[in-house]
């Protein structure tokens, strides 16, 4: 099943972002390392017109090094886009940030024309983090769950420099089954909108095969690849202890701290997806989603049979 998660603050941080876009002159575009494709706001091109952008690749500390080094040269090959990688807290690789916003839009700075930056990606990024570092203080709330920042709020980092902190937007639609899957769990949804077990199975069948060794050595389980990915869930709450009376293995439990580890790092550095894996994806899901679209085309015609002309 298609996981979506769309509030109805989102449309209105969507609208906000669209009226402040005039008086805005950098567009920060926050991505997770780890997924960077399924974590781009397809929206947002839209709303940010020809702005010059810089996209952040956030948590690269818990990334996989050889793949942000490949999400970053396939930006860097875009047209009019840059791209850097940070871990959020960390406050001398952040400040490139500065360089690199005073280099897309070199004719601002100074009192008279301020540097404008909106910083916007979906919930639980780490766009609250960066500007707490940036600021060197607790400017903007942050927390490890969806949706923490409510109202999009102004810091001034100097006299001639603004940035925006904004609430974390998805997408009515999210197309990419993959995707739908990374973001529930990179921690991006309510934990209302999507079921663990089947996010952790879908994570184990992803990451397993690509990083068996994360998995032994977290699990204590030997030779992973020979499991299927129920079995290893199976494992995972027996090494854990989470069986209930009875001695019936509670793999919810077990699906719960699978997504844990994923999220807070312990399973080592991982990436749920490569540019051309992205690419594969949002090709299939942009044809399921057209023949979804002429199907439901089909079906209103048949509803709704042409009227027949005035005798
Ligand atoms: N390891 C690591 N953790 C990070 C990084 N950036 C943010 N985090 C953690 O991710 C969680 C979310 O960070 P926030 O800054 O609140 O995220 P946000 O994008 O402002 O989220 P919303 O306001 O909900 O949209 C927090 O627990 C941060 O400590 C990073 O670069 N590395
Ligand atoms: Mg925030």
């Amino acid at each position: 099943m298609a996981i979506q998660w769309f509030p109805g603050h989102m449309h209105l941080t969507r609208k906000a972002i669209g009226e402040r876009m005039a008086e805005i002159d950098v567009v920060i575009e926050m991505l997770d390392a780890r997924l960077p494709g399924s974590s781009a706001n397809p929206m947002l091109a839209e709303l940010i017109q020809n702005k010059p952008g810089l996209k952040i690749l956030s948590k690269q500390d818990m990334a996989d090094p050889e793949r942000t080094a490949a999400w970053l040269a396939h930006y860097n090959a875009l047209p009019n886009v840059r791209a850097l990688a940070l871990d959020t807290s960390m406050t001398s690789p952040a400040r490139a940030l500065i360089d690199a916003c005073h280099q897309l839009a070199p004719l601002r700075g100074g009192m008279v024309k301020p540097m404008r930056v909106l910083i916007c990606g979906i919930p639980n990024v780490g766009k609250s983090t960066l500007i707490n570092t940036l600021k060197g203080k607790r400017a903007a709330k942050t927390g490890d769950e969806a949706g923490v920042t409510k109202l999009e709020q102004r810091i001034t980092l100097a006299d001639d420099f603004y940035l925006y902190d904004t609430p974390g937007v998805l997408w009515p639609r999210i197309i990419v089954p993959q995707s739908g899957y990374n973001l529930a769990a990179s921690g991006a949804m309510g934990v209302n909108a999507f079921d663990e077990e089947e996010v952790a199975l879908e994570l184990l069948n992803y990451l397993i095969p690509r990083y068996p060794h994360a998995f032994e050595t977290r699990y204590k389980i030997k030779d992973v690849s020979s499991h299927s990915d129920e079995q290893m869930l199976t494992a995972i709450a027996r090494h854990r202890g989470a069986v209930q009376s009875g001695g019936r293995v509670d793999t919810t439990k077990a699906a719960h701290i699978v997504i844990h580890d994923f999220r807070s790092g312990a399973l080592g550095r991982l990436t749920l997806e490569t540019p051309e894996e992205f690419a594969t994806w949002l090709a299939a899901g942009q044809l399921a989603d057209a023949e979804r679209a002429e199907r439901k085309a089909a079906r209103e015609k048949i509803k709704k049979p042409p009227r027949k002309p005035a005798a």
